[in-house]
């Protein structure tokens, strides 16, 4: 038998060459102005990076956080780059990102770094990156509840074919009373209870939403206690409010599951925490609601293996992304294998969760490259039986894997 291909050159070009849907982000198109991120001191001032130099360095909050953005990125940059070398993934990226735009890594001259980023308008910038990352769109968290962002799309989203809208709704599964409140002064007649009249405003809401932005899902992040239930607040907004509206507009459900919101508040964003959820939370949704669709990522490394085998008993289950403290070389590499061995390509294996429009050149060259090193060892593993695997095929899968299984998921 002649010797397998070595099909790993072809698999990582074909990778790099094909287009991503990133399926989470934190991005806006430039409808939202400001509250696109773009540039080196957002870039630098990433909350995992703010979270990094509090470990580095004898820092006080109030000080920090009354800095001006700037000053937190000389801080940061002096801490994390100059000082001890910038290893970790969040600082490695703003390295890969720099490369990315030509920029010379040896100055370490961060006034010259900005007078690139100062040289560019966002518009030529959000083509740059999108060319550089070779990304097709990316889906934004957009959320009724922040003020900024009802406010620049009150009128309805400017149709953006680079970002897709999908609809944020945590307050109402994390916080009812903060959230019944805002829903009362926008005219929704709600009560403390989710009662019959409640549940019904609540969804005149939600369908309100849909209509204004068109989402290709609902999303909330939920705690590691988030189970299937139906008599306590949570379990009745999901059960009468949430579910009901994702059917009758034919939209999944994206639980993004373990989060510990604020262990410490004075990091602000940066503050959030990870906890082991309970996957028969995820069992008995998909199971009690097979006409509910379920994009589901889970925050702890400790629920990944029991995640993949949920997806194998509910095709209403789609596994997406390595999500916040899972998204570093070595976690991506040990989900990527187990789920492709587990799933095959019936899964998302990656979303950036960009806030900053430029990680998506960082967080998106460094998945591609795991994935496509776990792509080429599994064709390797199939053609040492004799098996041929055509570049067609490779392109068809990777497809998949990077648009295809979430446009089918999301009806898009
Ligand atoms: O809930 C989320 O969408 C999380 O991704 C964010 O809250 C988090 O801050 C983040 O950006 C992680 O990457
Ligand atoms: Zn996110």
């Amino acid at each position: 038998m002649n010797a397998p291909q070595d099909l790993r050159p072809l698999v990582h070009r074909v990778v790099g060459e094909t287009p991503i849907l990133d399926v989470h982000t934190h991005l806006f198109t430039p409808q939202f102005a400001d509250l696109l991120l773009w540039g080196i001191d957002e870039l630098i001032a990433y909350h995992y990076l703010v979270a990094e130099v509090f470990q580095a360095a004898p820092l006080k909050y109030d000080e920090f956080w009354a800095m001006p953005k700037t000053e937190q990125a000389d801080l940061i940059w002096k801490q994390l780059f100059l000082e001890r070398s910038p290893l970790s993934e969040a600082c490695r990226g703003v390295l890969t990102c720099l490369q990315a735009f030509g920029l010379d890594l040896s100055s370490r001259n961060l006034d010259g770094y900005r007078e690139y980023f100062a040289s560019k308008s966002v518009e030529e910038h959000i083509d740059t990156v999108f060319e550089t990352a070779n990304l097709s769109a990316v889906v934004m968290t957009n959320n009724p509840f922040d003020p900024d962002e009802r406010l620049a799309c009150e009128g309805g989203l400017e149709p953006d074919s680079r970002f897709l809208p999908s609809l944020r709704i945590d307050p109402l599964t994390m916080d009812w009373d903060g959230a019944r409140e805002k829903l009362a002064g926008w005219g929704y007649d709600v009560g403390p209870e989710i009662d019959r009249r409640t549940a019904a405003e609540v969804r005149r809401f939600l369908s309100d939403w849909i209509a204004r932005i068109k989402p290709l899902y609902l999303a909330a992040s939920l705690a590691p206690d988030y189970a299937c239930e139906t008599e306590t607040p949570r379990g009745r907004m999901v059960d009468r409010c949430i579910l009901p509206i994702c059917r009758q507009y034919d939209i999944p459900f994206a639980n993004m599951i373990g989060v510990k919101k604020l262990v410490n508040p004075k990091l602000r964003l940066a503050g959030d925490s990870v906890g082991k959820g309970d996957i028969k939370a995820v069992e008995q949704y998909c199971s009690r609601y097979p006409d509910n669709r379920f994009l589901v990522t889970m925050l702890s490394r400790e629920n990944q293996h029991e995640l993949c085998v949920a997806s194998r008993k509910f095709p209403n289950l789609m596994v997406f992304g390595c999500w916040w403290f899972l998204n570093d070389p070595s976690i991506i590499e040990e989900l990527t294998r187990e789920r492709f061995e587990l799933l095959g390509l019936s899964v998302i294996p990656q979303h950036s969760d960009a806030r900053v429009l430029d990680q998506l050149v960082y967080k998106w060259a460094h998945s591609r490259r795991i994935i496509a090193d776990v792509l080429a060892d599994k064709y390797a593993d199939v053609c040492s039986t004799g098996w041929k695997a055509t570049e067609d095929e490779i392109r068809r899968d990777a497809r998949l894997l990077f648009s295809g299984n979430f446009e089918r998921f999301v009806g898009k």
